[in-house]
């Protein structure tokens, strides 16, 4: 686990060690927390884009830690704190879990879609897809390939529909077939932004109808790439459907990292995985202190 994010953060180190040296070097062992060695930190974090705010607090956490005896361990603890709060909503005794899964365009949501439901059928559970990004013919198809790979059903109407409907029917099929877990696919052009909004309104409204407390779980998918613009989806599809957690994609090919500290701490909501690839096994679930250590750089 902590390779994983040791190699998916290895972009995101050399980016700030090109800049202002890494971690590591600048808290050489032996070497006192003063002025100079803070403010690398600080930069540091900043570079991958934890964002002003966290860096400054986690700077003045480790300050005021005092003498640790390891200062590289104290800032990764430092920084894996910045995660906790809340808990993720468990899986409910009453089934189906339903998820929705929100995002803009290319964030990555049918990819990871279909890596969750590998997860979930793993572990003996049955999955039903729903596809509701109706918008585009390809968004169907895309997913079909994916539920067909990893062994999912799919409910799925002509482009076009409702995409309401289409998750009121996947969630209907799945109470009266005792399937275990949903997972409802959406569109995500945010050219029309009101819209979108509007039609996930809808389709967490109508879901609710199909099963009373439905969805469990409303996960925004965000690509690590687009750093700081995540950040504004985050705040936008929250203030819309209220996001129960986090999904970063993309990890493994961006140098700014650290955009996941400032998302879960900006919002206080969790990241539930971390996408590290494009196979359906890249997907891990998030170790806020493996990935604090991987940003640092511990590896062990
Ligand atoms: N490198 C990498 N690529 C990813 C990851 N997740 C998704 N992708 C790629 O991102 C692109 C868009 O993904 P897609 O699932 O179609 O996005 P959607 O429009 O949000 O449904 C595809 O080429 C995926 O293979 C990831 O974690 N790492
Ligand atoms: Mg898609």
């Amino acid at each position: 686990m902590l390779n994983r994010f040791l190699s998916g953060l290895k972009k995101t180190r050399q980016a700030i060690s090109e800049s202002v040296s890494d971690f590591k070097s600048l808290l050489a062992r032996g070497k006192k927390l003063d002025d100079e060695t803070l403010q690398g930190l600080e930069e540091a974090l900043i570079l991958a884009d934890v964002g002003s705010g966290a860096a400054s607090e986690i700077i003045e956490q480790l300050q005021s830690s005092g003498e640790a005896d390891d200062p590289l361990k104290a800032l990764a603890e430092i920084i894996a704190r910045k995660f906790e709060f809340g808990g993720m909503p468990g899986y409910d005794v009453k089934t189906p879990h339903v998820i929705l899964v929100v995002g803009v365009n290319g964030s990555g949501k049918t990819t990871t879609i279909a890596k969750m439901a590998q997860k979930e059928i793993a572990a003996g559970k049955k999955v039903i897809m729903a596809a509701a990004d109706t918008f585009r013919a390809a968004a169907g198809e895309q997913l079909e390939f994916w539920a067909n790979r990893v062994g999912a059903e799919i409910i799925k109407q002509k482009s076009g529909a409702d995409p309401a409907a289409v998750a009121y029917d996947a969630v209907t099929a799945a109470v009266y077939r005792k399937i275990d877990c949903v997972i409802i696919d959406t569109a995500g052009r945010l050219q029309t932004k009101t819209n979108l909004m509007e039609e996930l309104k809808k389709i967490k409204r109508v879901v609710g109808k199909a099963l009373p407390g439905a969805p469990q779980e409303i996960l925004m998918v965000m690509d690590a790439t687009t750093g700081q613009n995540g950040l504004s989806q985050v705040r936008l599809f929250n203030e819309a459907v209220g996001l129960t957690g986090i999904i970063v994609t993309k990890l493994d090919g961006t140098a700014k990292g650290g955009v996941l500290v400032a998302a879960s701490d900006r919002y206080g909501i969790p990241i539930k995985y971390v996408g590290l690839g494009e196979k359906p096994d890249d997907l891990v679930e998030f170790d806020p202190m493996a990935f604090a250590k991987g940003l640092v750089g511990i590896n062990e």
